[in-house]
């Protein structure tokens, strides 16, 4: 009696869920299985050796399996990136690749393209998940687990800082995933640990110039701090270039940390400028493309598709160099 109404129980919890999950599935536009499909990459800027590197690493693996890549970069605007996608659903796309440069400006175009029957694959950021999520508004998310890089850095700096403790934090693009997670990561950690103090904190858009602009300002403010912690690369070569201006030796009186792993920022390590690196993979293509035939095919497609990264120091920095972009 007992175990008949167990029975009972789980299968009508177990029906619920996969009502639900079938109804949330319905609700993703279905993608015809094709030889050649025609689809859409709205990437957000081309300001760096990173997104140069994710796009090639896109065209190669569409020209390798035989597909029409419509390309556009919206420069560094999140309006124009939405209007980038909206001309990909008149355009008739079969599907849309979309690296949202914020977390909530972008959610209105992935809305119209799902409701115009495109399905949307994230690539490199996420979007806001109290607004959107995976399985129901967008198939996945491709990318690196951001929280967890901006720990491994902090981790990194607690077992290496030598008595350095007062941190200037360079984040990247306001309202992005990746400056939003990376500072939680980090920010987390060193709280944790105890014994530093994150002096100041301010955005450089993930760009080398204000990169370099935001460390002259800051270092200036607080010519006590002696950790210098950069959400991109591209952010560290411009702080690199303010601290020695002001007449900082990075790598001596302020330890360099920063995320990407782009091939002069790994020379950075080698030339004992940067102290290390959690890596972020920009190379997309493969994962996006097995992505688009599973979801084709009605294999499932998980909502997180997580890229592995690596970890730049000293010890590997010269060896490693090759294989960065
Ligand atoms: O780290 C940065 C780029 O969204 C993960 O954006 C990406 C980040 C990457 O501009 O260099």
């Amino acid at each position: 009696m007992s175990t008949r109404r167990e029975f009972l129980i789980v299968s009508t919890v177990l029906t619920g869920a996969a009502l639900f999950s079938s109804r949330a599935q319905a609700a993703l536009p279905p993608l015809a299985v094709k030889a050649s499909y025609k689809v859409g990459f709205a990437q957000s800027e081309s300001n760096s050796p990173w997104r140069l590197a994710e796009t090639r690493s896109m065209r190669d693996e569409a020209a390798k399996r035989g597909h029409r890549l419509v390309f556009s970069d919206a420069a560094s605007s999140s309006a124009k990136q939405a209007s980038d996608v909206n001309a990909m659903i008149a355009q008739g796309v079969d599907a849309i690749f979309l690296t949202p440069r914020e977390d909530k400006a972008l959610v209105p175009a992935i809305f119209s393209a799902r409701d115009a029957g495109i399905p949307v694959f994230l690539l490199d950021r996420d979007v806001s998940h109290g607004m959107a999520r995976p399985g129901r508004d967008y198939v996945t998310f491709i990318g690196s687990d951001f929280v967890e890089e901006g720990r491994r850095v902090a981790e990194w700096l607690i077992a290496n800082a030598n008595g350095k403790k007062k941190i200037i934090e360079i984040e990247g693009t306001v309202g992005s995933s990746p400056a939003n997670d990376r500072r939680k990561g980090f920010d987390d950690a060193i709280r944790a640990a105890g014994g530093f103090t994150i002096v100041a904190s301010q955005s450089g858009d993930f760009s080398r110039d204000k990169g370099r602009q935001v460390t002259e300002t800051l270092i200036q403010a607080h010519p006590d701090a002696d950790v210098l912690y950069t959400h991109s690369d591209e952010m560290a070569m411009g702080a690199l270039a303010a601290l020695e201006a002001a007449g900082r030796k990075p790598g001596k009186d302020v330890l360099v940390v920063s995320i990407d792993g782009s091939r002069t920022a790994v020379q950075a390590i080698a030339d004992g400028k940067i102290g290390a690196i959690c890596g972020c993979s920009p190379f997309f293509g493969p994962k996006a493309f097995d992505a688009l035939a599973d979801y084709a095919a009605g294999k499932p497609v998980p909502p997180f598709i997580k890229n592995e990264d690596q970890f730049y120091v000293a010890s590997n920095a010269r060896t490693l160099l090759a294989s960065t972009f």
